[in-house]
C-alpha cells in the first residue's frame, strides 16, 4: 500500500499534520491536496483536537506546486489551465487554514517554495529551523505568487518587499524572514520540534473559540477604518462574553487558579 500523503498523528489535544511526499519536497500533487483538505475538514470537526502543527517530512516544508503533476498537462488546444488548478486546489486550501476552528502552527522544517512558502506564511503562527527558507519561485516559471501571496506578502513584508521577494525569486532565510517579520520565530534545527510543539501545546490550553475569533478579527479589520473595526470589536467581543470560557476566564482570575478552557 501506498504510504499516506499526509500523516496525522496526535499529541494530546496537538494534532499534527505531516505532509509527506518527502521525494519531491513535499511538492503538491492533486492527490496530496484532497488528502491535506480531508485532514484539515476532519481536524476541524474533532473536538479534542484545539491546535494543530502542518510541518512535512524529510528536509523540505513544502515545494509548492508539483511539476511533474498529470493536471499540468496541456489540453486538446495544446495550453495548461493553470488557473483551474489554483481555484480546484490553492484557494479551497488557504481559505481553509484561515477558517480553522483551532490555531495552526507552521513548523517550517525546511524550504518552502512557491505556493508551499504562502502556506506556511498563511499559517497562524510560522515558526521556522535556522536553515529553512522561503523562495516566492513563481517569477521563475512564469506565474505570479498564488496561495493567497499577493495578499499576504504586502501585509506582512510591506510593498517594497514583498515586490523584491516576488520579482527576484530570492531564497529568504529563516532569520531575515524573522526579522521581516513575516514568521513568527527562527529556531535551531534541532530546537524546531520541541519549539512548535510547546507553542501548540500553550495554544491548545486557551480559549480555542476566542483564538479563531481574534484571527477573523485582525484579518477583518485589515479591511475596514477604525470606526468599522471598533464596532467589529463590539460585536465580537459580544459574543466572546456570553461564552463559558469568558466566565472561566474571569472566575480563575479572582479565584486566583488557572483557568481550564473548554469552548471548542
Ligand atoms: O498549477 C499550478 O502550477 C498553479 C500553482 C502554482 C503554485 C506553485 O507553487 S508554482 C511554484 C512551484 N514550485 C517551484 O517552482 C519550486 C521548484 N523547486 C525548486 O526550485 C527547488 O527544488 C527548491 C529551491 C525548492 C529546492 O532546491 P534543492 O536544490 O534543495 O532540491 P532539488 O534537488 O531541486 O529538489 C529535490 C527533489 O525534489 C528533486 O527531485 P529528484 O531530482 O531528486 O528526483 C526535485 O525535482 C524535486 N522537486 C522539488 N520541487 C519540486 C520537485 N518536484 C516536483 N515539483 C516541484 N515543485
Amino acid at each position: 500500500m501506498a504510504d499516506p500523503l499526509v500523516l496525522v498523528t496526535d499529541d494530546g489535544p496537538v494534532r499534527t499534520l505531516m505532509l509527506n511526499r518527502p521525494a519531491a519536497l513535499n511538492s503538491f500533487t492533486g492527490e496530496m491536496h484532497a488528502a491535506l483538505r480531508d485532514a484539515l475538514d476532519v481536524a476541524a470537526a474533532t473536538e479534542s483536537v484545539r491546535a494543530i502543527i502542518l510541518t512535512g517530512a524529510g528536509r523540505g516544508f513544502c515545494a509548492g506546486q508539483d511539476l511533474n503533476d498529470p493536471a499540468l498537462s496541456p489540453g486538446a488546444d495544446g495550453r495548461i489551465d493553470v488557473g483551474a488548478v489554483v481555484e480546484a486546489n490553492y484557494k479551497p486550501l488557504a481559505l481553509r487554514i484561515r477558517a480553522m476552528p483551532v490555531p495552526v502552527v507552521a513548523q517550517v522544517n525546511g524550504v518552502a517554495a512557491g505556493a508551499g512558502a504562502n502556506l506556511a506564511l498563511g499559517c497562524d503562527i510560522a515558526i521556522a529551523a535556522r536553515s529553512a527558507s522561503f523562495i516566492q519561485a513563481f517569477a521563475k516559471i512564469a506565474l505570479v505568487p498564488d496561495c493567497g501571496g499577493t495578499w499576504l506578502l504586502p501585509r506582512l513584508a510591506g510593498r517594497a518587499r514583498a515586490l523584491g521577494l516576488a520579482l527576484t525569486g530570492d531564497k529568504l532565510m529563516a532569520e531575515q524572514a524573522e526579522r521581516w517579520g513575516l514568521i513568527w520565530q527562527c529556531v535551531d534545527d534541532d530546537a524546531l520540534p520541541a519549539a512548535a510543539r510547546e507553542l501548540a501545546h500553550k495554544l491548545a490550553a486557551l480559549p480555542t473559540q476566542a483564538l479563531a475569533a481574534t484571527r477573523r478579527a485582525i484579518d477583518e479589520a485589515a479591511g475596514l477604518d477604525l470606526d468599522g473595526a471598533l464596532t467589529m470589536e463590539a460585536r465580537l467581543q459580544r459574543e466572546r462574553g456570553y461564552s463559558h470560557d469568558f466566565l472561566e476566564g474571569v472566575m480563575a482570575f479572582r479565584e486566583k487558579r488557572l483557568p481550564h478552557f473548554t469552548d471548542r
